[in-house]
């Protein structure tokens, strides 16, 4: 038994959590269900995890860059704030756990429990109709904290292997019915790599996506197809316009901080000159997304290829869930720069709006959520609903990631740790969870298990509507997206 537990351990740390080698994994096994010769498996790893590591540090470079700053605002003007993101969120968890007492251990047990019920729910897949694995490891931490806490804070008194039996199927349960609500929506943009998108606004995803084709999915206007004229022109190309928009989003905020605060924070040297500081580090900017698009190239045709082993041999018809960050190679590479200044604006307005409104709690942007959420939705949004939707769409998620986690992280008392997790999921979707818990555990605990119940079963019922709707392609979209595009094209 210790073997076993060990064993499993070593696999969690080094494989499972780790979105590389797991993603890495699951293209070797793919390519031996193929029978390829051992060659191009070993070729197929090591393309698949190389390029899964250069994603990693494409957005590393960016989450390490631009979140320094957008903190700094905080600082600067001395706000005690909650800061919204992942990280932030991990650490205000913690700190709270401590607090009273818990240790962060059960945190990963409580991922383990959840990463097993989403493959079996899986290969259930006759029955539950699911088809995607969440292997985004880094994510999943950061999520079965915030679970963790949101579910403990509604069922306070109970012992640790009940609450762990909750939180797990509530957070199992996200993790497959969210990942699978994108695959549509993820093939669809990318013409079939056999992938969606398991991360932190799947829901998200699913909801714009929708809205965008309602309201402007007639006559739609891609980004890319539209051309600017004279010296707009410069903006058609991604790295030209990501460059001068963020030099002057970036340039802006740094001006704000002022050298002074930066010197003292030791981002640059007294003597380095500012204007080619805040050059730089703008720049950098179109540095590090174009090392991230590199990454995705290099690794989606891998995975798109040896899946085909896995879902004709193994999970037929099932899809890995992977990071956000996959889909900005396809589509629009603007429909990422846009998303995330419209996420912006919408986030700054929803701030101001706090203060103005003299809200208990004040939220800082943090840079995940502004960038990575509002990304993903505007590359979707664009996809089906043209710019006026890569626009609007990613304002309305903005404006949505500042309130719902104000009102949460108030709630809860994560605010008093000075984080909250902040994607668009888990400021709307997790929040309507908890209040609804609370609201039924307030009647005793056996109405707060029903209240579990209704949600496990309510997310449940998501895969076998999207099922009940399209019977012919749901498996065939995944299975064979060129047969699935003839049957629909009838
Ligand atoms: C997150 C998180 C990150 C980014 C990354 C995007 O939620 O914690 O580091 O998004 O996954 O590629």
């Amino acid at each position: 038994m210790e073997i076993i537990i060990k064993g499993w351990t070593y696999f969690a740390t080094n494989i499972l959590t780790v979105p590389a080698y797991f993603i890495g994994l699951i293209v070797l096994v793919g390519y031996v269900l193929l029978r390829k010769p051992w060659y191009e498996v070993l070729a197929g790893f090591i393309k698949a995890t190389v390029g899964y590591l250069i994603l990693g540090v494409g957005s590393g470079g960016l989450v390490n860059n631009f979140r320094p700053i957008l903190v700094g605002l905080k600082d600067r003007f001395q706000l005690t704030a909650t800061v919204i993101d992942p990280y932030f969120g991990q650490n205000a968890v913690t700190a709270g756990l401590t607090a009273i007492g818990k240790s962060f251990s059960a945190v990963m047990t409580l991922l383990l429990i959840a990463f097993i019920l989403n493959i079996v729910l899986v290969a259930l897949k006759k029955w539950t109709k699911l088809r995607s694995i969440f292997t985004t490891g880094h994510v999943q931490l950061q999520q079965a904290s915030t679970a963790f806490w949101l579910i403990l804070f509604v069922f306070p008194a109970l012992q640790e292997t009940q609450y762990l039996i909750i939180m797990g199927l509530v957070l199992g349960v996200y993790w497959a019915v969210g990942s699978n609500l994108t695959v549509e929506y993820t093939q669809d943009l990318t013409e079939g790599a056999g992938f969606c998108v398991a991360h932190q606004q799947m829901f998200g995803i699913a909801v714009f996506s929708e809205l965008s084709k309602k309201l402007f999915g007639k006559n739609k206007k891609r980004l890319e197809d539209i051309k600017l004229p004279g010296f707009l022109s410069i903006f058609n190309e991604n790295m030209v316009a990501t460059a001068i928009l963020m030099t002057i989003f970036f340039g802006i905020i740094l001006l704000v901080l002022g050298k002074p605060y930066l010197v003292e924070k030791g981002f640059l040297k007294e003597t380095a000159a500012f204007e080619f500081y805040i050059l730089t580090t703008s720049l950098n900017f179109a540095v590090y997304l174009s090392i991230l698009q590199l990454g995705v190239r290099t690794f989606v045709t891998e995975l798109t290829q040896s899946f085909q082993g896995i879902s004709t041999r193994l999970l037929p018809g099932a899809v890995a869930g992977i990071d956000c960050a996959a889909v900005y190679g396809f589509g629009s590479p603007n429909a990422v720069t846009i998303g995330f200044l419209f996420g912006a604006l919408g986030q700054f307005l929803a701030i101001m709006a706090l203060i103005v409104l003299k809200s208990p709690v004040l939220i800082i942007a943090g840079f995940v959520p502004v960038f990575f959420d509002n990304a993903t939705i505007a590359v979707f949004a664009n996809n089906k609903g043209g710019v006026k939707a890569a626009m609007l769409m990613p304002f309305i998620a903005g404006l949505c990631q500042v309130f719902g986690s104000a009102i949460i992280a108030q709630f809860v008392g994560l605010a008093a740790y000075g984080g909250y997790l902040g994607m668009w999921d888990w400021a709307v979707v997790w929040p309507v969870f908890t209040y609804f818990l609370h609201f039924m555990a307030a009647y005793g605990d056996i109405v707060g298990y029903v209240g579990v119940g209704i949600i496990v079963i309510g997310m449940l019922a998501i895969p076998q509507i999207q099922y009940a709707r399209h019977k012919d392609t749901y498996f065939l979209i995944t299975d064979d997206y060129d047969a699935y595009l003839k049957k629909v094209a009838q």
